[in-house]
């Protein structure tokens, strides 16, 4: 691991060694059970080490995948996160939870996590710049956290927040973004099980730079929908505002569904560019929802995509 620092501390509720023993798992559950390296409590919660939603496709290597980042609260550079988000302070670490749920409050990270069931989920990750990673992610289903905090009928879209810490954020220093960072779903794409909230990757807890302690991954929606390092989960009865769509409203929709047939107005979205390229042999077509349309193209039933865009 190299660039960043390992957080332990309330990591404890996230995996380390799955990755390790990638192999034994592939070749049968028992031996994830059985490893020596698994007996931590929080390993337990593992119930499952490649899901049913992962992708057969071969991940980017740790290095592609912590060294090419968008995280402007570091800087706009692609290599600013590796370079700046080792100083960000991810324990302690508490998000709220507000606006239509039974149970608000402001949550420690260790207990929102605790009773979530970790897997492993290897993801298509689509960047709206037609870059594209896959990437070996480690968390849970959004929907079981919003679950226990229970959804009040009147929600009809969730929205999220990125911590503001100028100290500790160089890239806040720029008024180019209207911080925090925000992000939202529709409600049912909040709920939809490929949904999750991520504690880390390769098995091991999350680096800063791909949005420590805990992040969302959105896996059918352009990379900027997968907001880093959240602070707060708000369920709302509107359309929230999300950072993108602020600074450019023509560019980027609140769905951002991934779509080859919709182009971005200053470049096409009809072919992608695997970071990593050099191994894995450059441009390939882009597929509909990022590849993931019989999962979740019925929510979207009666919409049209060009102008929900
Ligand atoms: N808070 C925050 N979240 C963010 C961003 C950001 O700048 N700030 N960038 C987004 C964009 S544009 C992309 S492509 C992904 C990149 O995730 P990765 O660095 O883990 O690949 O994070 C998304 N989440
Ligand atoms: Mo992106």
């Amino acid at each position: 691991m190299r660039g960043y620092k390992t957080k332990l501390g309330w990591s404890d509720v996230t995996p380390k060694p799955l990755w390790l023993n990638r192999r034994q798992i592939i070749a049968g559950g028992a031996a994830l059970l059985a490893s020596p390296a698994l007996v931590r409590p929080a390993s337990a919660q593992i119930t499952a080490a490649a899901s049913k939603y992962s992708t057969a496709d071969a991940p980017n290597t740790l290095e592609d995948i912590t060294s090419y980042n968008n995280f402007y609260e570091f800087g706009t550079g692609k290599e600013d996160p590796a370079a700046y988000a080792g100083g960000l302070t991810t324990d302690p670490w508490s998000v709220v939870i507000d606006g239509l749920v039974d149970k608000p409050g402001t949550y420690d990270l260790a207990d929102l996590v605790k009773d979530q069931p970790l897997e492993e989920r290897i993801y298509r990750f689509r960047c709206v710049e037609a870059w594209a990673m896959i990437v070996p992610w480690i968390g849970f289903e959004l929907a079981g956290l919003l679950n226990r905090v229970g959804v009040q009928s009147g929600a009809k879209f969730v929205a999220f927040e990125t911590l503001v810490r100028p100290e500790e954020m160089p890239g806040q220093s720029s008024p180019f973004i209207e911080w925090p960072y925000r992000e939202g779903l529709r409600l049912d794409e909040a709920m939809h099980p490929l949904t999750i909230l991520a504690t880390g990757l390769y098995g091991e807890a999350m680096p800063n730079q791909n949005g420590a302690p805990i992040r969302l991954v959105v896996p059918w929606k352009y990379g900027f929908k997968s907001i880093k390092s959240i602070v707060r989960i708000s369920l709302v009865d509107k359309m929230p505002p999300t950072t993108w769509n602020m600074l450019q409203p023509s560019e980027y929709g609140f769905y951002s569904n991934v779509n080859p047939t919709v182009d971005h107005p200053r470049w096409s979205q009809a072919s992608e560019r695997r970071v990593g390229s050099g191994l894995f042999g450059g441009r390939q077509d882009t597929l509909m929802f990022n590849g993931y349309e019989a999962e979740v193209a019925s929510l979207y039933t009666g919409q049209d995509l060009a102008v929900d865009f």
